[in-house]
């Protein structure tokens, strides 16, 4: 295979020249093509055959243990004015990126084949999807990029209609901590990886393309990329309403899109449209409408078992590529939380009970076709995406956010949104359960100055007189001793069923200084035995405490500086004053 994009051969040989392979593979993304990548990765052992009667088609990738999840210290936005890529993200000037990673990419894939991989975000016939050309070193890469996007001829064939492309290039390098860096050039539609093989620092077409390059685009374009789920909710009466969802990562976005109702819900339905990430646009009438750009999931593994995730359990006992799980005796997949079996082997590959650590990284992943997921939406693959109904925020706080809250307006809801704040999780390096300020879930993959990305989330009032409304949610509250407060997974529809009555008009609400809360019995819940107590601490409204957060948030915005929209000042001076 070879291309008739100039541009597109031009940047292939270059890259050749640079880093020196001993052959280069253009990807067609066909079965053959996977198949034969897994035969050579289990011969040269970076892929372990699970047991092929339990999990047929299923592999274990160990990943280096100092190389198991996003790595945000070492990621930059490199923009020729540095206040284009805002206080929110790490910033290097291009140039002296460039150089950094040319010298890094220099002959670094001596004896090492290339990949060439053309993929498209969405569906190859939408309007509204990107496409991109990953160069890699890591058939480990190929194969997740095979089960995550529209990759290889068809993707080829509308980039060379298009005559546009997302360039990212990628190299394992050995796996060094102090040379790896993820770079973005959104001047330049260009991304520049090395050092690492995990997940979003080296599957480019996720975080790296899909928000950061995509959310640069999306401003410039008039719509918005964002980190949320989108799910559709289907009535006993056959109505769906669809939802689009931005919790940070580790939060529950891959939990909530494939929710199997509670026995009590039981005509209920809900169907998976995505996972991670949602790109929105509005139609011609003003109707906001979403694609997920990806293909299928990357999710996190611990926790998931037939009772909190039943439709993921099941998609991930076939085809799956395991990323740092555990093993048992007979070669099944181990992690926390699966409820059966016994580890004998560790994620680092070594005996269990060795270093008293977890069997299961807790950032271990599977990957998975989305088409192996019961609920996969029959409008996942539609080219003008699905209507959305509401928006919702949420983030994983042990104290002061409501189970559920409605804004006020567009403009109250681009507030709430930008005042998420979470629990950090092992999704990347670092500390993990400290509170972090994470606006709209974007903290690590908004490609441009947050003030900027504020204005355009803002902007999207004076275009429409029929946006989604807007929520917060908080599945995550809980008492002294740690346990939550809230059941949450499946018995979230609960508050799926409140929002969209809320979208309907057809439930009044209480209003607060935070916006607009369910009355007491407005949520059915007489069946799940919540003491009463509880149920008003979910729903209640902390004065003193929210006095304390909006001040926080409000020097938050201050940082902001000049560029700072003058309209989210306003709405956070109205909710502070209405909690005096
Ligand atoms: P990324 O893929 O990193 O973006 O994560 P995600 O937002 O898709 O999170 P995911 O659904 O994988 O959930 C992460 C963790 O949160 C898992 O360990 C889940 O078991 C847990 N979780 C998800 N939903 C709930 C919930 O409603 N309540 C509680 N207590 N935990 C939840
Ligand atoms: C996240 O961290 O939000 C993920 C996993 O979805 S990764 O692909 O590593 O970004
Ligand atoms: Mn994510």
């Amino acid at each position: 295979m070879t291309t008739s994009n100039q541009a597109l051969k031009q940047w292939v040989s270059d890259v050749a020249a640079l880093t020196r392979p001993q052959s280069i593979v253009w990807c067609d993304g066909s079965d053959q093509e996977y198949d034969d990548l897994i035969k050579q990765m289990v011969s040269d052992g970076t892929l372990k055959p699970l047991n092929d009667e339990t999990h047929p088609d299923c592999y274990l990738h160990l990943s280096d243990p100092q190389d198991v999840a996003r790595v945000e210290h070492l990621t930059f936005i490199c923009t020729v004015n540095q206040q284009d890529a805002g206080d929110n993200n790490h910033w290097m000037a291009v140039n002296e990126a460039k150089q950094k990673m040319n010298a890094l990419y220099d002959g670094c894939m001596e004896g090492r084949t290339m990949y060439v991989i053309p993929y498209c975000m969405g569906p190859v016939d939408s309007p509204y999807s990107r496409c991109g050309v990953e160069i890699t070193d890591s058939p480990y890469v190929v194969i997740n990029m095979n089960l995550m996007t529209r990759m290889g001829a068809d993707a080829l064939a509308r980039i060379e209609r298009d005559d546009t492309f997302v360039r990212g290039l990628h190299s394992t390098g050995e796996l060094d901590p102090e040379r790896r860096y993820i770079m973005h050039f959104p001047e330049e539609l260009s991304i520049m990886s090395f050092g690492s093989g995990y997940g979003g620092n080296a599957l480019l077409g996720k975080k790296c393309h899909a928000l950061r390059i995509a959310s640069w685009q999306a401003r410039q374009e008039g719509w918005l990329a964002e980190h949320m789920l989108i799910l559709g909710l289907e009535s006993p009466t056959g109505e769906t309403h669809y939802i689009a969802a931005a919790f940070p990562s580790a939060c529950g976005k891959t939990n909530l899109a494939m929710l199997i109702p509670p026995e009590k819900f039981k005509d209920w339905k809900i169907w998976t449209l995505g996972d991670d990430i949602a790109w929105l646009h509005l139609d011609a009438e003003g109707q906001m409408r979403a694609i997920n750009p990806e293909a299928g999931y990357f999710g996190v593994v611990p926790g998931t078992n037939e009772k909190t995730n039943r439709n993921a359990y099941d998609m991930i006992q076939r085809n799956t590529i395991f990323t740092n799980v555990g093993q048992t005796e007979d070669q099944q997949p181990w992690w926390e939380g699966k409820k059966d079996g016994t580890p004998v082997m560790d994620w680092k590959g070594q005996p269990m009970a060795g270093d008293g650590g977890p069997a299961a990284h807790p950032n271990s992943r599977f990957t998975v076709s989305a088409t192996q997921n019961k609920a996969y939406s029959s409008l996942a693959e539609a080219p003008q995406g699905v209507p959305i109904s509401a928006i919702v925020f949420g983030g994983r706080r042990r104290e002061l956010a409501p189970l559920v809250y409605q804004a006020k307006s567009w403009e109250h809801g681009v507030l709430i949104g930008a005042g998420v704040a979470s629990e950090t999780t092992a999704a990347a390096t670092g500390e993990v359960g400290v509170v972090r300020r994470d606006p709209m879930a974007m903290k690590p993959f908004c490609g441009y100055n947050f003030a900027d990305y504020w204005s355009h989330w803002l902007s999207f009032s004076g275009r429409s007189d029929k946006l989604p409304k807007i929520f917060h949610v908080n599945w995550f509250r809980q008492d002294q001793d740690g346990n939550f407060l809230w059941p949450g997974f499946g018995e979230n529809l609960r508050v799926l069923q409140w929002i969209t009555q809320r979208c309907d008009n057809k439930v009044s609400a209480r209003e607060t200084a935070i916006g607009y809360l369910p009355n007491d019995d407005d949520l059915d819940i007489d069946d799940l035995q919540i003491d009463p107590q509880v149920w008003q601490s979910l729903l209640s409204v902390d004065r003193e405490q929210w006095r304390q957060e909006l001040d926080e948030f409000g020097q938050y915005l201050d940082s902001f500086g000049d560029r700072l929209p003058g309209e989210l000042r306003h709405q956070h001076q109205q909710v502070r004053a209405a909690l005096d």
